[in-house]
């Protein structure tokens, strides 16, 4: 309900010719004098290579939460210099795809607008619009980021998929999520894959003793063993039955414990994360949608460069 309103206030305002400004300092319609065909040309080339190949969108998806929780979203995700020393070098890039949709979309805003759409905005707006063509909700972006000039991997400190809930938690505290915002944006892995050596240990040797995680659906643990032998390293979807479908699924999984990942099941520990998950399973996930958008919004926010901070990168992957 509240996303509609915003919606309709925005399309006043925007019909008015008026900035919305938000608290932190970014703005929707912020590129509507500046680059007035900028949405539209994202939306555009990211629905182009999304209805080609829809599993992009989990990895669009992915390449935004990635970006925003290390040093911010300020596109440090994309830079490439120094060689093997940026963020996307680090190990959980591994299967970060996805970066030839960026590519793609800046090089067609700047055809139009040289210089004046950042590779951070593109990246917030890239995510939304990909999860739209599988079926996901829509949520306002507020735009005005500026790109960061710095990228390190070692910097690169993301929630490990071993992680229990008091590590989670902490992680999305420090970047001003709670833990609402982290059992709902942990609902992205109804989209999308992961490999075999990330669940090997889980499903084969958890303690040390040739065990698995009692966490874990037994029934499931054999359906993954027969799919991840423990020498393959094969992709594996996180949610079998609709991998490209946003929807709510996932809660489903977890409630089974058939959670993926230890981060994933571990959302049954805490009171409020559990009681999240069995509202979604018993209500169809009748606020999943709505909450989705409302924490990706929230994710968007995460330290963000504005003002005369950073830089508008003419290349993604460089620095000017
Ligand atoms: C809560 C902590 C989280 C952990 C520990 C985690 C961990 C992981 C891991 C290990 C993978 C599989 C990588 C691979 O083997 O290829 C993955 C995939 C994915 N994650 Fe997360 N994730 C977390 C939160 C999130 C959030 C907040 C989002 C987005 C809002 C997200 C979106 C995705 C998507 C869409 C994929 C599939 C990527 C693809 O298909 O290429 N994850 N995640
Ligand atoms: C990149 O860095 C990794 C470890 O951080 C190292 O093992 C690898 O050799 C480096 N590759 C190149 C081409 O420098
Ligand atoms: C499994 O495959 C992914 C994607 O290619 C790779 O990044 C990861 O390092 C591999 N893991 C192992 C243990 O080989
Ligand atoms: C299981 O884990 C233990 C301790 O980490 C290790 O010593 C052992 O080699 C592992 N076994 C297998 C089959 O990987
Ligand atoms: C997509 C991408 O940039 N992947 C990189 C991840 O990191 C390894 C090295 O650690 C690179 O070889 C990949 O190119």
């Amino acid at each position: 309900m509240a996303i509609k309103n915003l919606l309709v206030l925005v399309i006043l305002l925007g019909v008015l010719g008026v900035s919305v400004a938000h608290p932190k300092g970014l703005y929707l319609y912020y590129y509507k004098h500046r680059c007035p065909d900028a949405e539209a040309i994202v939306r555009r080339v990211t629905v182009q290579y999304v209805s080609h190949e829809p599993s992009l969108a989990a990895a669009l998806l992915r390449m935004h939460f990635h970006d925003c929780f290390v040093r911010g979203c300020d596109g440090s995700i994309l830079l490439k210099y120094p060689y093997n020393e940026t963020e996307r070098y680090a190990a959980p890039n591994l299967s970060v795809r996805g970066y030839e949709v960026v590519d793609a979309v800046k090089s067609a805003l700047e055809r139009k607008c040289p210089g004046v759409v950042s590779c951070a905005d593109v990246l917030s707006l890239v995510a939304r619009d990909a999860v739209i063509v599988i079926n996901g909700p829509w949520w306002p972006v507020p735009l005005g980021r500026r790109d960061g000039r710095i990228s390190r991997k070692s910097e690169v400190n993301l929630p490990s998929p071993l992680s229990g809930i008091a590590a989670l938690k902490k992680k999305f505290f420090d970047k001003g999520l709670n833990t609402r915002d982290l059992v709902v944006l942990s609902g992205a892995h109804t989209i999308g894959i992961s490999h075999c050596s990330v669940i090997h240990q889980g499903i084969y040797n958890f303690t040390g003793k040739s065990d698995s995680d009692s966490s874990m659906n037994p029934r499931y643990v054999r359906a993954l063993k027969r799919r991840c032998n423990p020498a393959d390293n094969r992709t594996i979807v996180m949610d079998p039955r609709s991998v490209k479908k946003f929807d709510s699924h996932y809660f489903n999984m977890v409630a089974q414990r058939k959670g993926l990942f230890k981060s994933d099941r571990t959302l049954l520990d805490d009171p409020e994360t559990k009681s999240y998950i069995y509202t979604q399973v018993a209500t169809a996930g009748s606020s999943f949608n709505k909450d989705f958008a409302h924490s990706m919004v929230k994710l968007g926010f995460v330290e963000i460069l504005t003002g005369n901070k950073g830089e508008i990168r003419k290349r993604c992957a460089f620095v000017n």
